[in-house]
């Protein structure tokens, strides 16, 4: 029977009763009210403690930190980018390809229900291929035994579940999560998106989450701190994706690793809160730990349009608390680490790419760099939506675009696909006619998930690898990512210049000076794109997806069928131990190794409950450094030629751990805390690489693994195909000490090197005992 069936005591939220029935009036009430109003009793106490203790004004990313320790007031001045601190968030965010793993694992820590506000959100796993209606209905068909899984585990646990097509994890947390001044964590590097509502709002591994929701605290080395700017207004064809888009642009994929971007200035109080959604959202694709605004207006509008006054009259009474100190903004130079300011009234809208988020190009730019190139000028799709840009504003201001090609009889050249990101946005942009204006263009409506920005697309138009340019509204471009072909250019745009560029079917065309020529031959000039920030009737939903949880789930059960290709319950690792000799070189990947590359979405998603199963992917997108092939390493064994998981197993079944060597900013993009567990779970004991991003780097020492990087970045270079690898003083592992790694080469010649690593004592401890699963559950039994 389908979840949807079930007599599950589905209490819908008061606030969509409400909705349905608009005579009522019943009281809506914003979810978790009572947590948030402790949330800012404390606030004002601590943050002023803060102030005290470090001594000077605060950021507003400082604020929040020192208000969400675990230990309560604060008490120590923490040093930015070296101490870890134990860390309280108020709430967790998991979505479905994700959270299989992570509730797989807070299955196994004893605990009757989680011990702070959590939700799980069906998005990921919708194939977009028809539009809505079939696409939702096959993937109710065919996932229907994961999200029964999930449903009943967050029915057991006390998680609230978001139903498929309820809307995309980032979005329907903004619409009824978020909070000014809150600190979440989010099983999805893009749970970055709610610092667009003032928050502190991080992704992580499963793993982490677990910890939280077992009732233990998080830690997080104390960010460092980077500035940005705003001055002027956005104008004309420039949108708030613009901001992101430059700022990757300046500060690359790994510039803001490990740092807090703080967006200030009289600029950003002209952006809608949405906006600011967006350019946080994408802060993940420049590695950086977060990024928030300080509360404003627009948030304040926001958080009232999607009925949470009472959040808005409770942040109100504490508003200087939920941004930076004024002396912080007026002299910002002395207080963050890096600054960067951007003239919102000269900044020219950009697409980024192909393969890479921080490829910035101006749009007037592009046609040359593409000719140059061999970058396929004619578009194929524009797709618009994702959590990054399906807001309103988003979907009214790229269908002002749609609506003048409409009305001055101008086809599109391209195909154009829209996910919603959310149930209410979608039921209020069809009410409101702006789906309309897409669909007059031929438009197919996706559902409201992910789709074609996690390769869940079934890209009906391509026959094989042909080389081809998309042009999206999304915020990841890597290689094979939307379709899994390796040669589609994936360019990242503002909804309305996705729209634009659609319309016109090329990548050189520039709608502040370019003409189109319509069907009667005329030429037509499109007018700047026009949006409105909210829905001036108001949002509306009639069935918005929820489903609550039963207050006790003590005999809701919790099935796993043993002969289950999609689920798989979990065995504890065991420790890989104190003394590590004879270990293999499994593959040493050359260049860009991100976690699309570690662990592959697209098709693979179905296996994320299940470890033995999705390990067959492990590491298949890298590209060995050896001979530049992907999936094609020697098996030392045997000599031969063979896919990585099969080395990988071959080395297991024979008991002898393997190495993975890799280059910069080795696991960057998504928390999926796959890229860890599979090489765990195929016998892989340390990663070596140049740099870590930073979520995957905590997901290999959460699973007891080494991570560690060249302390002599060259050291890369001795690294040869035929090496084993001893430990020589693992039994000495401590924190701030390096390890000395032997790598025996094939002619019996030997490189003796360091390896930093920045495991602190409890992580150790996790490497010790085999997990930070396996001290969870030892701490639980004693
Ligand atoms: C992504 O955008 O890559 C994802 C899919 O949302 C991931 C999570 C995942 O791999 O499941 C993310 O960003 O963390
Ligand atoms: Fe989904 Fe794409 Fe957003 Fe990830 S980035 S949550 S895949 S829409």
């Amino acid at each position: 029977m389908s979840y949807r069936f079930r007599n599950f005591a589905i209490l819908r939220h008061q606030t969509y009763i409400k909705k349905k029935n608009k005579n009522l009036k019943i009281h809506s009430m914003a979810f978790d009210i009572e947590m948030i109003k402790k949330v800012y009793k404390t606030m004002p106490e601590r943050v002023d403690k803060a102030r005290e203790i470090v001594g000077k004004p605060l950021t507003l990313s400082e604020k929040i930190l020192y208000a969400h320790l675990w230990d309560g007031n604060p008490t120590t001045a923490f040093r930015r980018g070296k101490d870890y601190v134990d860390f309280a968030p108020d709430r967790i965010a998991c979505q479905d390809a994700t959270a299989q793993m992570a509730l797989l694992q807070f299955m196994q820590a004893g605990k009757s229900k989680v011990a702070v506000p959590t939700t799980v959100h069906c998005d990921h796993l919708i194939q977009a291929k028809q539009g809505a209606v079939a696409d939702l209905k096959r993937a109710n068909e065919t996932s229907n035994e994961v999200f029964e899984f999930l449903a009943s585990v967050s029915n057991k646990y006390g998680i609230g579940f978001w139903k498929p097509g309820a809307g995309i994890i980032h979005q329907v947390v903004l619409e009824n999560y978020a909070f000014p001044g809150g600190m979440m964590i989010g099983t999805d590097s893009h749970t970055v998106n709610a610092g667009g509502l003032g928050m502190v709002a991080i992704g992580v591994g499963g793993a982490d989450a677990v910890d939280v929701m077992a009732g233990m605290a998080w830690e997080l080395k104390f960010p460092k701190l980077i500035g940005v700017k705003l001055t002027g207004n956005l104008n004309g064809w420039t949108a708030s994706k613009d901001v992101i888009l430059k700022v990757a642009g300046i500060l690359t994929v790994k510039g803001g690793t490990g740092a807090i971007v703080e967006y200030f200035g009289p600029g950003a109080k002209n952006l809608s809160c949405t906006g600011k959604g967006t350019i946080c959202n994408m802060g993940a694709e420049i590695g950086a730990t977060t990024s928030t605004f300080g509360y404003d207006d627009s948030m304040e509008r926001f958080l009232r349009a999607t009925d949470r006054a009472e959040i808005a009259d409770e942040a109100n009474k504490i508003r200087e608390y939920l941004t930076g100190d004024p002396e912080v903004y007026e002299n910002p130079e002395q207080y963050f680490d890096e600054l960067i300011e951007i003239d919102l009234d000269t900044l020219r809208p950009h697409l980024n790419g192909p393969f890479t988020p921080d490829l910035a190009t101006p749009v007037g730019e592009l046609g040359v760099l593409a000719r140059e190139k061999g970058w396929p000028i004619k578009v194929d799709w524009g797709l618009i939506g994702s959590c990054t840009n399906s807001s309103y504003e988003d979907l009214t201001r790229a269908a002002s675009i749609a609506k003048q090609a409409v009305d001055k009889k101008i086809k599109a050249k391209s195909d154009f696909g829209i996910n919603p990101g959310s149930e209410q946005i979608r039921y209020t942009a069809e009410r409101d006619g702006i789906l309309k204006v897409f669909e007059d263009l031929n438009a197919t409506i996706f559902t409201n998930a992910c789709g074609p920005c996690i390769g869940q697309w079934d890209r009906s138009d391509l026959k094989g690898d042909e080389k081809n340019t998309i042009v999206h509204s999304f915020n990841r471009n890597f290689s094979k990512r939307a379709d899994g072909n390796p040669n589609t250019h994936a360019f990242v745009g503002s909804p309305e210049m996705v729209a634009a560029i659609a319309i016109s079917g090329r990548l050189d065309f520039d709608p502040m000076n370019d003409y189109l020529i319509n069907e009667d031959g005329e030429q037509i000039k499109l007018d700047e794109p026009r949006g409105i920030e909210l829905p001036p009737q108001g949002f509306d939903v009639a069935d918005a997806g929820y489903v609550e949880p039963v207050t006790d789930g003590s005999k809701v059960q919790v099935y796993v069928d043993p002969t289950s290709e999609r689920l798989q319950l979990l065995d504890p690792f065991a420790p890989i131990g104190n003394t590590l000799r004879g270990a293999q070189l499994l593959i040493k990947a050359f260049g860009k190794c991100t976690t699309d590359h570690i662990s592959m979405a697209g098709p693979w998603l179905r296996f994320r409950g299940h470890l033995d199963n999705i390990s067959n992917n492990m590491l298949i997108g890298a590209v060995n450094a050896f001979n530049k092939k992907t999936n094609f390493v020697k098996n030392q064994l045997t000599g031969d030629y063979e896919g990585v998981p099969d080395v990988a197993r071959a080395y297991k079944a024979k008991g002898i751990y393997s190495i993975v060597v890799g280059d910069h900013n080795y696991g960057e993009g998504s928390s999926r805390e796959h890229a860890a567990m599979e090489p765990r779970h195929l016998g892989v004991a340390a990663v070596l690489v140049k740099s870590f991003a930073r979520i995957h780097e905590t997901n290999l020492k959460k699973q007891g693994m080494l991570g560690l990087t060249f302390a002599n970045e060259s050291d890369y270079d001795l690294v040869q195909e035929d090496d084993t690898i001893n430990f020589l003083d693992l039994d000495q592992f401590a924190p701030d000490k390096p390890l000395t790694l032997e790598f025996v080469h094939n002619d019996g010649s030997r490189d003796v090197i360091k390896a930093n690593h920045t495991y602190n004592l409890s992580q150790i401890l996790w490497f010790k005992e085999g997990s930070a699963l396996n001290l969870i559950k030892k701490e639980n039994a004693a």
